[in-house]
């Protein structure tokens, strides 16, 4: 098969260059441009990136009047991460970081059960059959061990199937990076390692995370293809994962994606960016927002009326303000839930803890 992306002597090793098909405005930069997913998957997609936006909305005014726990938003990074759940087929798995909204959203994660994850109750991670994605791991990095031992497994039951995974740019100064890419390119595991490389980790810089100019260039220690792509270009994110997700599928071993991105909003509802960077510099580079570039491309194409924009957004606003609503009553749980799923059988220690805090709350709650 011929890749047009993926070319394993050609690690993008620039910092200037990375794939894009829409420019600052929306307009394709190359007219003979030929999309490769359809009207269909791109409206759905883009309605996906909608809900996920207007998820992050309500719930930091959630969680500024107290009715929501500390939680990461994804603002900004809505186009790869949808254009990474778009390619999938049944059977591929995707193992989440905790700025993965969207794509676990568009794989089928209900809405509800992120409302409850977030706000304290771990039943939000018990996915519903059949959707392949693993719980939201907080510990930076592990996400790569996970998804390359997937892989692993897949590959010994001689499926043809995909493990997907993403970390942040400053999760790729981990030992574990660099150990899962190795390992996974030693053995040829069918798996896709991305990045949401949005500049920063928490208030850290990347060129203070990183001594490579692109991350892309960390493939070169593994011997794998590393491609750049405009993370905020919904368009050319997914033609890249398409060809990534192909290119492991049939075989060839991992590949590492590098999405170029900017973090919108705060690293988390308790982080303020405003302590170490600029308004003017986060001006300059939300020019290159996904949402603005997306739509003017469909309303050009005819996939979206421009009327229907503010209607989707009001939508999907109405739908995450409902499931709030209902994930209320979901979101006590007993004592026991916090005690029991570690150890088979409660150790001395943890026994005695249970008991007191059932004293402690006065009851099951
Ligand atoms: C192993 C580990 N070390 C430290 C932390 C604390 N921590 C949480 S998020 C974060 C920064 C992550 O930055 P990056 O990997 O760039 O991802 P982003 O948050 O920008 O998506 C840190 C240091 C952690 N969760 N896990």
């Amino acid at each position: 098969m011929e890749y047009k992306f993926i070319n394993k002597d050609k690690i993008q090793l620039d910092p200037d260059k990375m794939f894009r098909t829409l420019d600052i405005d929306g307009n394709l930069i190359n007219a003979k441009y030929k999309q490769v997913a359809t009207n269909e998957e791109i409206l759905d997609g883009y309605e996906h990136m909608v809900l996920s936006r207007q998820q992050d909305v309500y719930m930091t005014q959630l969680q500024r009047q107290g009715r929501m726990l500390t939680f990461a938003p994804n603002f900004g990074e809505e186009a790869l991460q949808v254009a990474t759940s778009m390619n999938f087929k049944d059977g591929d798995w995707f193992v989440p970081a905790f700025r993965s909204n969207a794509t676990m959203l568009h794989l089928g994660v209900p809405l509800r059960n992120q409302l409850i994850y977030w706000n304290g109750n771990e039943n939000g991670s018990k996915m519903p059959e059949g959707v392949n994605v693993m719980p939201i791991n907080i510990p930076i990095a592990t996400q790569y061990s996970h998804a390359a031992g997937i892989a692993y497994g897949m590959k010994l039951q001689g499926k043809k199937n995909v493990a997907v995974t993403i970390i942040g740019n400053g999760g790729t100064a981990e030992g574990e990076f660099y150990e899962a890419i190795n390992t996974a390119s030693i053995h040829k595991w069918p798996v896709v390692f991305t990045v949401n490389n949005n500049q920063w980790s928490i208030s850290t810089p990347n060129h203070l995370e990183s001594g490579s100019e692109t991350i892309a260039a960390k493939a070169v220690a593994a011997g794998i293809p590393g491609v750049r792509v405009d993370g905020n270009d919904l368009l050319a994110s997914y033609d890249v994962m398409r060809e990534a997700m192909d290119y492991a599928r049939e075989g060839n071993g991992p590949i590492l994606v590098e999405f170029i991105t900017w973090r919108e909003g705060p690293h988390t509802t308790s982080d303020n960016p405003r302590i170490y960077r600029t308004e003017e510099e986060e001006k300059e580079n939300e020019k290159w927002e996904p949402f603005h570039r997306i739509e003017k491309y469909m309303v050009d194409k005819k996939i979206l009326k421009k009327e229907d924009i503010e209607k989707i957004k009001e939508e999907k606003l109405n739908f995450v303000k409902e499931e709030y609503t209902k994930s209320l009553d979901e979101l006590d749980s007993p004592i026991d839930e916090i005690f029991d799923y570690t150890y088979e059988k409660l150790t001395p220690e943890l026994a005695e803890q249970k008991e007191e805090a059932k004293k402690y709350f006065g009851g099951n709650k």
